[in-house]
């Protein structure tokens, strides 16, 4: 077996104090996310980043008034890809965040960045909503929307590293990290979601949510300190 760690948005705009779309606690991952990122069994060490155009259809701003208020207003968001804008979603809308290019984009200097190997950008096309790293909300892959997007093939990546695991940390847990291991379950590797490594930003019923759609896609809850963690080393030494 060979693993992967995803460090998932761990940006300023998502972290407390000044972050726009702060997740509660975000930033007192970055202990955890650090010791993991220095444990020697992973074989490959990605980070993802929230990458938005300003006219982004997940910002509130964008959209008119009254039905446009951060967190509690959705819009009806239509697949993008070729031959299927017939599709539909409704689309939660958030404040302005991540906009690519500004500070609020940028990783938190807190986590060790000099451990990644790859860095995944996303939610860069502004038709559409982008939560895991590997697929778009309506489970595009990147090579079939224009790459317009994500600038990486992600499952591609990993199976050319011949990995088998993957562990995703970071933030929020209820949304990018949730859809993230989901995804990499649904791409055939074994996916788990490091509990203690995520906070999200409905911490009650959304996380109780949240791991429904987990187990029920295969995903495995675990802890930092726990044997699937502790197990890579030994793997990896045999
Ligand atoms: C996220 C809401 C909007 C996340 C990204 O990183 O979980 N949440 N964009
Ligand atoms: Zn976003």
């Amino acid at each position: 077996m060979k693993a992967a760690l995803i460090v998932v948005d761990m940006q300023e705009d998502f972290c407390p104090p000044n972050g726009s779309l702060a997740v509660h606690e975000a930033r007192t991952l970055a202990p955890t996310i650090n010791t993991l990122l220095s444990h020697p069994g992973f074989t490959l060490r990605v980070a993802s980043k929230d990458n938005h155009p300003a006219n982004h259809i997940s910002f509130a701003s964008n959209h008119p008034a009254p039905d446009n208020l951060p967190f509690s207003s959705f819009v009806t968001m239509t697949n993008p890809a070729p031959g299927k804008h017939t599709e539909t979603k409704p689309q939660r809308l958030w404040p302005i965040h991540c906009v690519a290019g500004t500070t609020g984009a940028d990783l938190i200097p807190e986590i060790d960045a000099s451990k990644f190997d790859l860095y995944v950008h996303k939610g860069m096309d502004a038709r559409v909503e982008m939560y895991s790293a590997f697929a778009d909300a309506f489970g595009n892959l990147d090579k079939e929307v224009n790459r317009s997007s994500v600038d990486v093939d992600l499952r591609g990546v990993l199976r050319e590293h011949g990995i088998t695991d993957v562990f995703c940390v970071g933030v929020a847990g209820d949304y990018c990290v949730k859809s993230t291991a989901v995804d990499a379950a649904r791409a055939g590797f074994r996916s788990f979601l490091v509990e203690d490594a995520t906070r999200c930003v409905d911490a009650g019923e959304g996380w109780e949510e949240a791991k429904r759609e987990l187990r029920e896609a295969g995903v495995g809850l675990v802890k930092s300190d726990g044997v699937e963690v502790k197990g890579l080393l030994v793997e990896e030494q045999l």
